[in-house]
């Protein structure tokens, strides 16, 4: 499957912009700006330059300082951008202010997402509770840029109405999460209905930060078709296959990936599809081992779980990817959108990383390939121990004939 957005329309282009300071430095951003310029090219939109500034504090009224915004502006006219994305979420006077000053749509980092996660749900659930979380971050935001979504089509982010069809917006958009909310309500009754009847059954959830190959595994493990790409939030839905090992069958899903940031709308909005990882038994938290920042997304997802109370379930940790160190020579990783190739990872060996996780405490950590099909049957094996631990709490009898024979 290709995604029709990047190739039917024109590339857009995009400059980005983020702070430093003392809760971001330097080499953080210069990895949050990696995966900024990853969420815009997943949009469809190419990154031409990137710029920081040494700020303590976003500009009230500009995010950045004068001279950095006349830069900015410079570079804007110049190169005829269409959008400057900012990192950080943007109060709805900066955006008002930017627009103003910049003359091209603004977009922060949580606009950015729900765009790609509009782009790429598929069923009616998703469909609905995307559209609820863009009404709802939209409506603080409404100024006369800012539009109907339905002349969103045009492209990335919104561009709007004159000034005198701006409350009209506002009603129509209340009046939008509205009838969205109501959509949802029914169609969370139906989901819990369909979960509620899966209660006599394993149920293991595939979780982690996006992109680190959960749909792969799910394809493995299940020997399905699930969509998998190198593009940022592939799965928007979640997937339920059934996988049997060694007699014991279980439930296995695909979940959405995680993110640093996610819009807070958005996980609210998501709520029945994150309820297939709070009502999960066992989750399989996989991490792209080859990331730079692997150990930072661990606790994105680790925070994100104890947001939806799921944090204490048992888990196997699945750090995927190790192709990718074994070979590792220093260059660009994984396809992963760096400026510069930096060698981020000392080339250590498998048993050497083996070693430092599991003295870390991770015992229940498998490292594997799902893409070059390495260790798969270690990971079968450590699942297998764990369904079948709940397996024989649900069917007690069934473990006497299972261990008479
Ligand atoms: N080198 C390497 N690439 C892998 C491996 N496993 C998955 N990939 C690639 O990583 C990319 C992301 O894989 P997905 O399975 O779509 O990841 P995901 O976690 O489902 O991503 P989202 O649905 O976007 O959250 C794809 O291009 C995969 O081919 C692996 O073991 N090694
Ligand atoms: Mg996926």
């Amino acid at each position: 499957m290709t995604n029709t957005f990047s190739t039917a329309v024109k590339k857009e282009t995009a400059v980005l912009v983020a702070l430093i300071n003392q809760t971001q430095p330097a080499f953080k951003v210069k990895e949050y700006l990696d995966e900024l310029a990853f969420l815009a090219e997943t949009s469809g939109a190419l990154t031409l330059k990137r710029f920081t500034q040494k700020l303590e504090k976003p500009d009230v009224a500009y995010f950045v300082g004068k001279g950095k915004l006349e830069e900015i502006r410079k570079y804007v006219l110049e190169h005829q951008v269409d959008m400057v994305i900012f990192d950080d979420d943007l109060t709805p006077s900066q955006v008002r202010n930017l627009e103003r000053e910049l003359q091209c749509k603004i977009l922060d980092r949580s606009l950015l997402i729900l765009n790609i996660f509009s782009i790429r749900a598929q069923t009616a659930q998703a469909k609905a509770q995307v559209e609820l979380a863009q009404y709802q971050y939209l409506l603080p935001r409404l100024t006369k840029m800012w539009s109907h979504l339905s002349k969103q089509k045009g492209g990335i982010g919104m561009r709007g109405p004159g000034e005198k069809e701006l409350e009209t917006d506002r009603r129509i958009v209340r009046d939008k999460i509205a009838l969205f909310n109501k959509k949802l309500e029914k169609i969370d009754k139906q989901s819990a209905t369909r979960r509620k009847a899966r209660e006599k059954v394993v149920r293991v959830a595939l979780v982690g930060y996006t992109n680190v190959g959960k749909s792969t595994l799910m394809q493995l493990l299940s020997k399905s078709d699930v969509f998998a790409e190198n593009k940022l939030f592939a799965t928007v839905d979640s997937t339920v296959r059934k996988v049997v090992i060694q007699q014991i069958p279980f439930l296995l899903t695909d979940t959405v990936g995680f993110i640093r940031k996610l819009p807070h709308a958005l996980i609210e909005c998501f709520k029945s599809t994150l309820d297939e990882i709070r009502e999960a038994d066992i989750l399989l938290h996989v991490v792209d081992v080859s990331h730079p920042s692997f150990e930072e997304q661990i606790n994105v997802v680790n925070a994100t779980l104890a947001d939806i109370d799921s944090a204490d379930k048992p888990t196997i940790m699945v750090f995927n990817k190790i192709d990718q160190l074994m070979q590792h020579n220093g260059h660009t990783l994984n396809g992963h959108a760096h400026e510069e190739e930096v060698d981020y990872h000392p080339p250590l060996t498998l048993e050497q990383l083996e070693a430092t996780y599991m003295g870390n405490g991770h015992h229940d950590a498998v490292f594997v390939s799902a893409a070059k099909k390495i260790n798969m049957d270690k990971l079968k094996e450590a699942l297998y121990e764990k369904v079948s631990d709940k397996y024989f709490t649900i069917y007690p009898n069934y473990k006497k004939t299972w261990a008479y024979y």
